[in-house]
């Protein structure tokens, strides 16, 4: 589809994006709603510049230093995250020696098997998949199921991309919830413990980077590390760089519509 398209391009990069989902859904990976998700995701990112902000960079920093504290990490993996990321996510727990589990929200028709041999061609050694009888309590949907090797006994849950309701159910299991979403007003932002607002395609390098560097650091230092995430207050930051896009200009430009409005009514907006 993007093939004929020239890397001058001023969208080219998204489109490169657009495209590994689009190929994710031929491969049957990546579910249609998927697609779906991707669109408001971008949507937030042109809001952002689409380059990772300090809150972002800060939230990645910290994340990992949690994931690496943890005594048992686990990466969930969707059908948007194994075909946005593979080879970052398989790299990431190597280095965080966490295991990865394949976790869907539109579960069945085989894609789990997909996305775990998917995850093996990049190098995984094992992907666990939900065993059939371990549940979450608390999730109305299939993500309900883990592998009680996996999620189930996880201290920490990494989910780029998760639904609000797993998020807040792992949470009330007592888990850390790492979450990469560009809305940082999503349920899932809200309830994480710590919340990426940023693009997968450029948080999961990132983290990547940083496991690798910190890997060797003091437990004193991670811990600190980890800290900074609510020193420099990430995610409110997020919030206020999303509705400061409320310039002085597009206040003018309310005014003038309002009185332009109440003049078509033949109203005198000056009374109101
Ligand atoms: O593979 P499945 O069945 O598990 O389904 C995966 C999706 C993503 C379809 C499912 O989890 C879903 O429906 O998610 P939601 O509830 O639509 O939420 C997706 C969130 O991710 C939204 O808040 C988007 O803004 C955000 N998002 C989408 N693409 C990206 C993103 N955040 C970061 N990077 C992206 N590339």
């Amino acid at each position: 589809m993007s093939e004929g398209v020239s890397p001058e391009h001023p969208r080219y990069e998204s489109l490169r994006i657009r495209e590994r989902l689009v190929r994710g859904v031929e491969q049957g990976i990546t579910s249609q709603h998927g697609l779906i998700a991707h669109g408001r995701g971008e949507a937030f990112d042109y809001l952002f510049g689409e380059r990772t902000r300090g809150f972002g960079a800060a939230a990645a920093f910290s994340s990992v230093c949690a994931l690496l504290l943890a005594t048992n990490p686990v990466i969930s993996v969707n059908g948007n995250a194994a075909a946005l990321v593979p080879q970052e996510l398989v790299d990431l727990s190597r280095h965080l020696e966490a295991r990865l589990e394949v976790n869907l929200f539109h579960a069945g028709s085989g894609r789990e098997a997909r996305i775990a041999e998917h995850l093996k061609a990049h190098g995984a050694q094992e992907v666990l998949l939900p065993d059939g009888v371990t549940e979450i309590p608390g999730i109305a949907s299939e993500r309900r199921y883990v592998n009680a090797n996996g999620i189930g006994s996880a201290d920490a849950v990494f989910v780029p991309l998760e639904d609000g309701d797993r998020c807040a159910a792992l949470r009330e299991a007592g888990k850390v919830v790492i979450a990469v979403d560009l809305n940082p007003l999503s349920r899932t932002s809200q309830t994480a413990t710590m919340t990426i607002v940023d693009n997968v395609v450029r948080a999961l390098p990132r983290m990547v980077w940083l496991a690798e560097t910190l890997a060797t650091s003091g437990r004193e230092d991670l811990e600190s590390g980890m800290f900074v995430y609510w020193e420099v207050g990430a995610l409110a930051s997020a919030e206020r760089a999303l509705r400061s896009g409320e310039s002085p200009e597009a206040g003018q430009a309310n005014e003038m519509f309002t009185r332009f409005e109440a003049a078509l009514r033949g109203e005198d907006s000056s009374k109101s």
